[in-house]
């Protein structure tokens, strides 16, 4: 006879079904409230936010609701302050796990001067804060997964157990930088995690229509690690999955790609409609899986939550965002003056129609004459960058360099030659053929502290790093109000003359020299090279280096020896002086103008001063005029194409400044507006500015 149960007492229920699932992760009573506190938080504030939206009051928001699970359920498996964390916009639920007050997260939405993520130079949900680890994000989407792997990669180089942390929608994963990044975190086995809250679409575009693959997770086995599937919406799982992914990263098992499948319950921001791309029955579906609720279900059964509490903590949140949402609306807007503040940590030259109280200018150590420098050695420009970049190694355990073919090859042009020997191949390190994120992982070491070089192959190659350049390394510190900066330095081989046609000869400098908060460098001898590079890497703003490679063997000359010797950034030099006009030049053609002008001066027919800019942004305005100022006569060369370019920017700056000091009008030689040099001898040259036609150019200037 089959032996009669007794009915169990509704105590033994809870225990048999509603088994604890927070014990057996690590996890006690305090931390389920503080989670449950966490995302009822988020999602009170994100109700405020929207509702000041309605009362005109927060122009714009994008609403985390329906993620907060899988938000504070990841964020509450890292250790706070320590672990590196790169948040989303949609991630109000991490930052506020990991110490954002909702005050702060408001005085963004407010624009306010005291918001610590920006100063109210961001839209709101831009967050960032050095003292909590979470770096400051932009708005282009998956632009912050390089870093990621550049941060851990600093980690990893640095022997820290930190553990890298990035948030993104599944929309990114369609974007080159996300694969870039996984792939450079997979082959460095790098202590990773990528968090894809993933839901369901990319403003109005849905999974299906985004991706050929049913799970996002599935694209982790293309690099070499493993990709997990979580319910998004339930904080114990993603919580469980995330402090698995994060403890096999610290112990050296490499990166984890998390897939929360999750929702948002409102249109993608305040701008959008969501009724023209997804159903309301389908919103409804999703709210039955919400997250807060689940998490205050889970804590009743578990008899951690009793009524009065819920109550109280519910009033009690209620009142910390009315209160905080009032605190931040008096605070004020940050003073107008300020726009012009914080473009770079290290301001060079004042920028130009900046108000008084901008940033003032660094004041740079004098230049020290090569002359006057001590014991010299001959060099040629590539053997000058090779030796200071073996100097800048030895001297700083911070700087690293990485690009295509720089470790064991040496660089194609040999400019990283026996490096890796000296230097370990973690310090000299190839990178994957993939140069946006060569620059968003130069952008992550650096934010880490490390002083990178990266190498870019041909400055031709460049482009496909334009948004990491221009929207990340050149704007991160001002669009984190000074909070953070780029010591970045980019290599690139550039220019003519070469016969490396159309897409190995391009002059790259005016349209890098137009993005704000960038510093673009040309030298052209090999004691300008060494000692700017030098300057370059101690400088804390993100340097565009130019390398002219009909330079490299070309050229020689004298460079000191001694591993301190710097020529400063922002600070032309007078390459030949002369009388008569002065002629503005940079690179290659610096050699050729000074030419041209001896050949004049040898004819009596004029004696032409050459200043060589060095520095193209910030351009060194007092030299230039100065000379100009002296001459009355200014011709400006660059081997880049005309129009839009450096000569345009010299020939305004003189016309503006030095106009009643000319004696004839400012002209221009430069490449005609063709794309780059083509391959075929007679094209190349019909094209290029050598020193016979920069010598025309001088005598139709004299001649006036
Ligand atoms: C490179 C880039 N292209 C377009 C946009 C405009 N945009 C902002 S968010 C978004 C959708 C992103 O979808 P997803 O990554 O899934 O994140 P979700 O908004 O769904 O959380 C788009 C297209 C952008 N910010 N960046
Ligand atoms: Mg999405």
């Amino acid at each position: 006879m089959a032996r009669a149960l007794h009915a169990p007492s509704t105590e033994d229920l809870s225990r048999l079904h509603l088994h604890d699932r927070h014990t057996a992760l690590g996890l006690d009573a305090g931390d389920l409230l503080g989670m449950y506190r966490t995302v009822l938080l988020a999602r009170l504030l994100d109700q405020k936010i929207w509702s000041l939206n309605r009362m005109g009051k927060a122009p714009f928001v994008v609403s985390g609701q329906g993620q907060e699970g899988a938000q504070v359920g990841s964020a509450w498996a890292l250790r706070g302050g320590d672990d590196v964390v790169l948040p989303y916009y949609r991630d109000i639920g991490v930052v506020l796990t990991l110490g954002m007050s909702a005050a702060e997260v408001l005085l963004a939405v407010f624009a306010r001067a005291a918001d610590p993520s920006s100063g109210g130079r961001q839209m709101p949900n831009h967050w960032g804060s050095a003292r909590l680890g979470l770096i400051t994000g932009s708005s282009p989407i998956a632009t912050q997964l390089p870093h990621a792997a550049g941060l851990a990669y600093a980690a990893r180089l640095r022997h820290q157990d930190q553990v890298v942390v990035s948030y993104f929608g599944e929309g990114a994963t369609s974007k080159g930088d996300f694969h870039e990044a996984l792939n450079f975190a997979g082959i460095h086995s790098l202590p990773c995690v990528f968090v894809c809250e993933n839901n369901g679409y990319a403003i109005s575009v849905p999974v299906a229509r985004e991706s050929a693959v049913d799970n996002v997770a599935d694209r982790a086995h293309g690099y070499g690690f493993g990709g997990i599937i979580v319910d998004g919406n339930d904080p114990l799982d993603v919580y469980a999955a995330t402090h698995q992914a994060v403890r096999r990263a610290r112990a050296g098992e490499g990166p984890t790609l998390l897939e929360c499948k999750t929702y948002r319950y409102k249109a993608h921001t305040s701008d959008d409609d969501d009724r023209s791309y997804r159903t309301a029955e389908e919103v409804e579906a999703w709210q039955k899986k919400d997250p807060l609720r689940r998490i205050r279900q889970y804590l009743i059964e578990q008899r951690l939550l009793p009524e009065a509490d819920e109550v109280r903590i519910e009033a009690e949140l209620r009142a910390e965002v009315d209160e905080a949402a009032r605190r931040a609306e008096a605070m004020p807007f940050p003073e107008p003056a300020t726009a012009w503040t914080r473009v770079f940590a290290r301001p060079l030259r004042p920028l130009p129609g900046a108000p008084d109280g901008g940033d003032p200018p660094v004041a740079t150590a004098p230049e020290v004459a090569v002359a006057d420098a001590g014991p010299t050695t001959e060099r040629n420009v590539v053997d000058a960058i090779r030796q200071a970049q073996h100097d800048l190694l030895a001297g700083d355990e911070r700087v690293v360099v990485l690009g295509e073919d720089v470790g064991p090859r040496g660089g194609v042009f040999r400019a990283t030659e026996g490096l890796a020997a000296s230097f370990g191949a973690a310090r000299v390190f190839d990178t994957p053929l993939a140069e946006s994120s060569i620059v968003g992982i130069g952008i992550g070491l650096a934010l880490a502290g490390l002083r990178p070089i990266c190498e870019i192959q041909f400055a031709d190659f460049i482009h496909s790093a334009y948004d990491q350049i221009a929207s990340e390394a050149a704007r991160i510190h001002y669009r984190s109000n000074g909070d953070f900066h780029v010591p970045l330095v980019i290599r690139a081989p550039w220019g003519g003359g070469v016969h490396g046609a159309l897409y190995h000869s391009q002059s790259i400098e005016a349209t890098y020299a137009h993005v704000p908060g960038l510093k673009v460098v040309a030298p052209s001898t090999p004691a300008d090279v060494a000692g700017l590079l030098r300057e370059a890497v101690a400088d804390p703003d993100p340097v565009l280096f130019l390398e002219h490679k009909r330079s490299y063997r070309l050229v020689k000359g004298p460079v000191p020896d001694d591993p301190g010797w710097r020529v400063p950034i922002g600070v032309a030099t007078v390459a030949r002086p002369g009388t008569d006009a002065t002629v503005v030049a940079y690179g290659m053609l610096r050699h050729l103008a000074v030419e041209a002008a001896e050949a004049l001066a040898a004819a009596g027919e004029g004696n032409v001063e050459v200043v060589d800019l060095r520095t193209i942004s910030p351009l060194d305005a007092d030299t230039v005029l100065a000379s100009v100022t002296r001459t009355g006569r200014c011709l400006v060369v660059h081997e880049d194409n005309l129009s839009f370019g450096v000569g345009a920017e010299v020939a305004a700056l003189v016309a503006e400044h030095a106009f009643f000091d000319l004696d004839a009008p400012v002209r221009r030689l430069a490449t005609a507006d063709v794309p780059a040099f083509p391959f075929a001898p007679p094209l190349e040259e019909a094209l290029s500015v050598d020193a016979a036609r920069i010598a025309t150019e001088m005598r139709a200037l004299l001649a006036v």
